[in-house]
């Protein structure tokens, strides 16, 4: 019964569960910030979970890094100096690597510990951290965009856990007050955005905000993500006043950075079509967020 209500209970997702057979449990810790679990699951490879919330498997976790990743990095040209905040697996940092013309990859996260895990257990994703133009901040996402240079970063890809826990602050206005600061003008920020079957106030609470901070454009994007809650997951979109950015035409295909760079690793979820596809909205969403 304990148990029922324990899983049913969850603040992002009441009364509904999503399971995963778990084979074999292979890490299970406490850093100062969260409870972090590594498993081996049955279908979807390992998993990593924190705080009871599953961030990543190894089977679908292409769709939502290189979504996450490339949505803004390719919707304006030659991406220079990007952020990473949160992506402590390092995912997010192996696709922001793929593009040649950028110089410069801050990544903040919050948990050391998280970074350490992944290079044990995840080592196809930490490879990201090996890239020299990568520099790591291990701090707070708020405290690191209070003190960041204004008009420093091209993108700001904000890859961050649920709003319960130590990411609350990561959705609420002066967070992305600090963002928008830290962009050059016509920069693009890419900021993880919930489940639109789940979330829906969540999502009109960021756009709503975002409207109101970011002056370029603002557009909603999502992915299917098996195991994730309700199987999606969204991105949100915005740019700064400057040069305009047209998301759903990207401007900086991938397709020719990646014929021009033979990758070692293939791309397995994006491509040009999938970037164009993300911005179709179903009717009750597209509804909700024009009335914004
Ligand atoms: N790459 C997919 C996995 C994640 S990880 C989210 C990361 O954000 C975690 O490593 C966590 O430690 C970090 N984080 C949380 N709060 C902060 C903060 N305030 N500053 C910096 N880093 C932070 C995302 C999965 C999305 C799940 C969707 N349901």
């Amino acid at each position: 019964k304990a148990c029922k209500k324990l899983y049913f209970n969850n603040p992002m997702w009441p009364g509904e569960a999503h399971s995963l057979k778990v084979e074999n449990i292979l890490y299970r810790g406490k850093s100062e910030f969260q409870e972090i679990l590594v498993f081996e699951s049955s279908i979807y490879g390992k998993v990593l979970v924190l705080d009871g919330l599953v961030q990543l498997s190894e089977k679908d976790e292409c769709a939502y890094q290189e979504m996450i990743a490339h949505l803004p990095l390719c919707s304006i040209t030659s991406p220079k100096t990007v952020l990473v905040v949160g992506g402590g697996d390092g995912a997010v940092l192996r696709e922001v690597s793929r593009h040649p013309s950028v110089e410069h990859i801050d990544i903040c996260e919050i948990d050391k510990m998280v970074i350490d895990v992944s290079k044990k257990f995840f080592p196809q994703l930490a490879v990201g951290f090996q890239d020299p133009r990568v520099h790591l901040h291990i701090a707070d996402a708020t405290e690191f965009l209070r003190l960041a240079p204004e008009g420093k970063y091209d993108a700001v890809i904000v890859d961050s856990s649920d709003p319960v826990g130590p990411a609350q602050e990561l959705v609420e206005k002066p967070f992305f007050e600090t963002i928008a600061r830290a962009l050059r003008p016509g920069g693009v920020l890419c900021n993880m955005a919930e489940s639109m079957w789940l979330h829906t106030h969540l999502i009109q609470d960021m756009i709503s905000v975002c409207h109101q901070t970011f002056k370029g454009s603002v557009e909603y994007a999502w992915a299917s993500v098996p195991t994730y809650p309700s199987g999606v997951i969204g991105f949100l979109l915005c740019s700064t006043a400057g040069p305009p950015v047209d998301f759903k035409n990207p401007v900086n295909s991938i397709e020719k950075l990646e014929g021009a760079l033979k990758h070692k690793r293939e791309l397995k979820f994006y491509n040009s079509e999938m970037h164009s596809a993300a911005f179709a909205l179903p009717a009750f969403l597209r509804r909700e967020v024009s009335a914004l």
